[in-house]
């Protein structure tokens, strides 16, 4: 299935995955129809916007609807190629809620005609591809996917999305790629889509085992976080510097442990192995209890501070970085933002400063506290008592300590970023 300018391609979701996809294949000859269900992101998308930040994005949206390549609407369009990029969010107990899969299926269905590819990007559980062409076929009874009874070809791939944000843009070009079919033929038109921009490699297999490589390299890197912060929980018991430690040992050729942190946030790294787990109880020992050791992580720093707080009567708190991690200003499932509430919660009489250079607000969780303030960071510093060093964003990193007198204060580095104080 070569691209061509013939071949229509509609993204379904624009967020975060799929407007990138959409805007990268449409530079590439495609032409794409992004859809969401969120009006202002449609129309967004049709004056050249882009609704969120990432870099080098904005450009390319723009281009591409300059040139009448790309366009938004709310409603699923007829296709060749359908590729759904929704969210797929966590549901009670660990399980994921599919809701949004499920609406782009029931979307996408009354549109087939036969022939066409449907492509899922949304990272997914387990049988996920299954499911979705499962209830499109229930949907229309007319298709299948082998052909059989003289009825028309639907093909279903998973090809998930692997990108770093802050680098998608390069990383969507550069980075190898998955495709799985529910059969060869499916996954073979699918590595033809991505072949018209990714210049990694494409590698073929089967569904669920495109699913569950996307999911296992999320829970590889919480693995491994969560042993570099159950060293550092260690560490602090042995009197040992977590820090240095980790610096030694990576020395060894076939040692490459992580960094500990407040936690892991973000909505990929911490969700990602629940899926597994969900699927797999029994066998998914190790994959639990990573997420466990993570989840726990911010409460070791509370609790930290919490204790260093008694020396003070009205102690001063400032806490540095409320992001996920370092430069961005992405501040969901931040784990220094979870510490900064509970924080303001069990210190009642204490003053936070809380700093964010990459943002002009707290976020709502923070906002309505009233012992909890965004500050600039060096007056937030200057007047603390106690700082706590969150994110490891690199101003804060390049700080001058002596001018902030940071030798003179309780200094908690959950990040490691001023060891040689
Ligand atoms: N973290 C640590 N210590 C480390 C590395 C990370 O505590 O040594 C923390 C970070 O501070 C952050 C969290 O882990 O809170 C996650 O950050 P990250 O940079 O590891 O990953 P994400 O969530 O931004 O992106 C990941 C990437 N997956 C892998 O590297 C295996 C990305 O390639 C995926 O596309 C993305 O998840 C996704 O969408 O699934």
């Amino acid at each position: 299935m070569e691209v061509t300018e013939r071949t229509t391609v509609a993204v379904i979701g624009l967020g975060y995955i799929g407007l990138p996809t959409a805007a990268v294949l449409a530079t590439h000859g495609a032409d794409v129809i992004g859809v969401d269900v969120n009006e202002k992101v449609v129309d967004a998308v049709n004056r050249g916007e882009v609704p969120f930040v990432e870099p080098d994005l904005s450009i390319s949206v723009a281009g591409a609807v300059q040139q009448g390549r790309l366009r938004a609407e709310t409603k699923t369009p007829e296709a060749d190629v359908y590729i759904v990029a929704v969210p797929t969010p966590f549901a009670e107990g660990h399980l994921a809620d599919l809701t949004f899969v499920d609406a782009a299926a029931d979307g996408l269905a009354e549109r087939l005609q036969g022939d066409e590819l449907v492509i899922l990007e949304s990272t997914s559980p387990p049988g996920t591809t299954q499911h979705m062409a499962d209830r499109i076929l229930a949907l229309r009874p007319d298709l299948s996917l082998d052909g059989s009874l003289g009825r028309s070809i639907i093909h279903f791939a998973h090809c998930p999305e692997r990108v770093l944000p802050g680098r998608i843009m390069i990383e969507l070009i550069t980075n190898d790629r998955i495709v799985g079919g529910l059969t060869r033929m499916a996954a073979e038109k699918a590595k033809s889509v991505y072949e018209s921009f990714c210049q990694g490699e494409i590698m073929i297999t089967d569904a669920i085992t495109a699913e569950m490589a996307k999911l296992v390299e999320n829970s590889y890197r919480d693995v491994n976080i969560a042993f570099a912060n159950e060293l550092s929980l260690i560490s602090a018991k042995l009197g040992i510097d977590v820090w240095e430690l980790i610096d030694l040992a990576n020395h060894h050729p076939r040692v490459n442990i992580l960094q500990p942190g407040p936690g892991v946030g973000g909505h990929c790294i911490a969700v990602d192995p629940w899926f597994i787990v969900s699927a797999v109880p029994e066998e998914a020992r190790l994959i639990r209890m990573a997420r466990e050791v993570n989840d726990s992580t911010p409460e070791h720093v509370i609790g930290r501070v919490v204790a260093m707080a008694a020396r003070f009567k009205e102690p001063r708190i400032a806490a540095l970085g409320l992001a996920f991690k370092p430069e961005i200003d992405d501040l969901r499932e931040s784990p220094a933002c979870r510490i900064v509430a509970r924080l303001a919660e069990e210190l009642p009489g204490a003053q936070i400063a809380a700093v964010e250079p990459h943002v002009t607000a707290l976020p709502r969780e923070l906002a309505g506290l009233d012992n909890v303030v965004l500050a600039d960071f060096e007056a937030a510093v200057l007047a603390a008592d106690i700082v706590v060093l969150l994110v490891d964003h690199a101003v804060f990193k390049a700080a001058d300590k002596r001018r902030l007198g940071l030798r003179e204060k309780v200094v908690i580095d959950t990040r490691g970023a001023w060891r040689w104080l």
